[in-house]
């Protein structure tokens, strides 16, 4: 073990990736706009300096730490120097902080009140640039960036897509899709990670608040909503209850008191994926066709592949992801009694099916046309947690204060298998115990073992069905997706089931959850949702008694319809 001294303290470390860590360890919380511990170091915003014994000037995330160093981490000429550089950011920042949608989170914001900056010397002459609403899922707006380069390296290093970029130089340098094009002219998939790692306003959420709140006071209109496996463990990070915590209780209870007439869980949806996609990987085992399959629940990952693996697209399961299932479900079951009621002579409401999602791709998904039944949209618009947390606190509700309530019946029965959707390797867990067909602890423990929980990128297990070894592939962040891909078409890799998450770790970490998601708060998240697991009732999809009931009714002769795309 080794030791240096940070501001007169001695502090040992062993393996620290650079002298930040050893003093964020320490117990100092360090600024830094450019420093993430899953990207690589780019030391450009310069805020982790520290000073040293002989007063050499040094960026902390850029230096390894080594035995018997000497450092201070807030002497007066790191003091001048970091205030000079959040002032020289504000003086070309466009600083409209009161209707900025990162307002109150924006980490810019946050360090010039912590660094106590009152007033910013100099002028603001730079040009204001269009911002880019071309996407539904994410908006670029040039003028808030501040050039640390946390959005090019996600979507380069993690998302393997390099959308953004660094364009121009010296005060004209911009960070921009190549040859300045909107981001929907590019293979940007949506995915909302740039938006995740965004210190400012520069990248944020395509709202949809507005025509939500217009349904919700129109009387003619039913209001459905359905929400999301990871919402629950990540919806109370701005109320003040403990990361991870599972509110589904209070959200449901919140929901109706802004208006929402029913309120179900897309972990049902997430049971009916498991029926159709096990089926379909039986049948294709038995074919031996269009080997391996792939999920087809995460739309970042859908159109990574149609864009950049178009010769893998026939592998991609015919499934319809959870939300879309149920949508289309909830708009059969209006329909149905819709028809009843007109026959009846009453004129019947409108029903708008309303998705909350930690996701930024499920609002571009909701708009592709194999996604209408019909003709009719499954699902109308897709609120974020972060947007229906706007809402909530629009409401003036706390949802540390609100009492928990149940989801309405007949949709508010989910299984264990559903609410593990929501991290990587969960769609595989929820559909190996399904075709494993035990719910016996050792059967379960045996498959949650097999290799397909945990971080990595690209996790494998091969898994005994009947008489014949499953081979799998478990994979998340888009960049590993790639690197499979590249194998596969390699001959260097075989699979039989292959699953894909955009976001690392799965959609408790998805582009649209309340931010900052930092390693802490992604381990809670996690932990949540196995949690809601281990304390499920169910723990198949298939021992959930409302889907029997569905496919003996509503879904009978019609679940190619409803459950499945072209
Ligand atoms: Fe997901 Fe899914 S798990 S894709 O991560 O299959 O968004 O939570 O809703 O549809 O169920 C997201 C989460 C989500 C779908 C399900
Ligand atoms: Fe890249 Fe995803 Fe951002 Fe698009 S939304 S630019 S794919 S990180």
């Amino acid at each position: 073990m080794s030791y240096m001294t940070i501001n007169n303290r001695r502090v040992t470390f062993t393996n620290e990736r650079n002298v930040l860590s050893v003093i964020r360890k320490s117990g100092i919380d360090l600024p830094t706009f450019c420093y993430h511990s899953e990207l690589s170091t780019y030391g450009a915003c310069r805020m982790c300096v520290v000073e040293d014994d002989r007063g050499k000037i040094f960026a902390s995330c850029s230096e390894v730490p080594r035995d018997g160093m000497v450092i201070y981490t807030n002497t007066p000429r790191l003091q001048h120097h970091r205030k000079m550089i959040i002032e020289l950011l504000l003086a070309s920042h466009c600083r409209d902080c009161t209707t900025c949608a990162k307002n109150g989170v924006c980490t810019l914001q946050k360090l010039s009140r912590q660094l106590g900056i009152t007033d910013v010397r100099f002028e603001n002459n730079k040009k204001q640039l269009p911002k880019d609403l071309s996407s539904v899922c994410v908006i670029r707006d040039p003028n808030k960036c501040i050039l640390c380069g946390d959005c090019v390296r996600t979507c380069d290093e993690i998302q393997g897509l390099g959308i953004l970029d660094f364009a121009f130089r010296g005060s004209k340098m911009q960070v921009t899709p190549a040859f300045n094009k909107d981001l929907a002219e590019t293979d940007c998939v949506g995915c909302g990670q740039c938006r995740a790692v965004c210190p400012t306003g520069a990248i944020s959420i395509h709202q949809n608040v507005e025509p939500v709140w217009a349904a919700l006071a129109d009387k003619d209109t039913r209001v459905v909503a359905q929400i999301a496996p990871a919402v629950r463990v990540a919806v109370g990070d701005k109320f003040g209850i403990k990361k991870g915590e599972n509110t589904l209780g209070r959200l449901v209870a919140a929901l109706r008191r802004i208006g929402f007439d029913e309120v179900y869980d897309t972990n049902f949806g997430a049971d009916l994926t498991v029926m159709e996609e096990s089926k379909e990987l039986v049948e294709r085992l038995e074919s031996g066709e269009n080997l391996p399959l792939f999920t087809s629940c995460c739309p970042a990952w859908v159109k990574f592949c149609e864009n950049r693996y178009p010769e893998f697209r026939s592998h991609i399961s015919t499934c319809r992801s959870p939300q879309e299932m149920f949508g289309a479900v909830l708009k059969e079951e209006a329909r149905i009694n819709e028809e009843k009621e007109r026959a009846e002579g009453r004129e019947p409401k409108k029903t708008l099916v309303v998705s909350i999602m930690p996701c930024t791709a499920k609002k571009a998904e909701i708009e592709r046309p194999e996604h209408y039944t019909d003709g009719v949209k499954n699902v109308d618009y897709v609120l974020t947690t972060t947007e229906i947390t706007r809402m909530i606190q629009e409401a003036g509700i706390d949802l540390s204060q609100v009492q928990p309530e149940a989801l309405d019946m007949p949709f508010g029965l989910a299984s264990g298998a559903g609410a593990i959707f929501g991290v990587t390797g969960g769609v595989t867990e929820a559909v190996l115990r399904r075709l494993v067909n035990s719910s016996r602890a050792e059967d379960l423990e045996e498959i949650s073992f097999s290799g397909i929980r945990g971080v990595n990128g690209i996790k494998e297990a091969t898994v005994k069905l009947g008489d014949r070894e499953v081979k799998i592939a478990v994979v998340n962040g888009l960049h590993s997706a790639g690197e499979l891909l590249d194998k596969m078409k390699a001959g260097e890799a075989h699979y039989d089931f292959v699953e894909v998450m955009a976001c690392k770790r799965g959609c408790i970490a998805g582009g649209g959850q309340p931010v900052p998601i930092g390693p802490r708060t992604k381990k809670a998240r996690l932990e949540g949702i196995y949690k809601i697991d281990s304390m499920a009732q169910i723990k198949l999809s298939n021992e959930n008694p409302i889907i029997a009931t569905l496919y003996d009714g509503l879904l009978k002769g019609k679940e190619h319809k409803l459950l499945h795309n072209e």
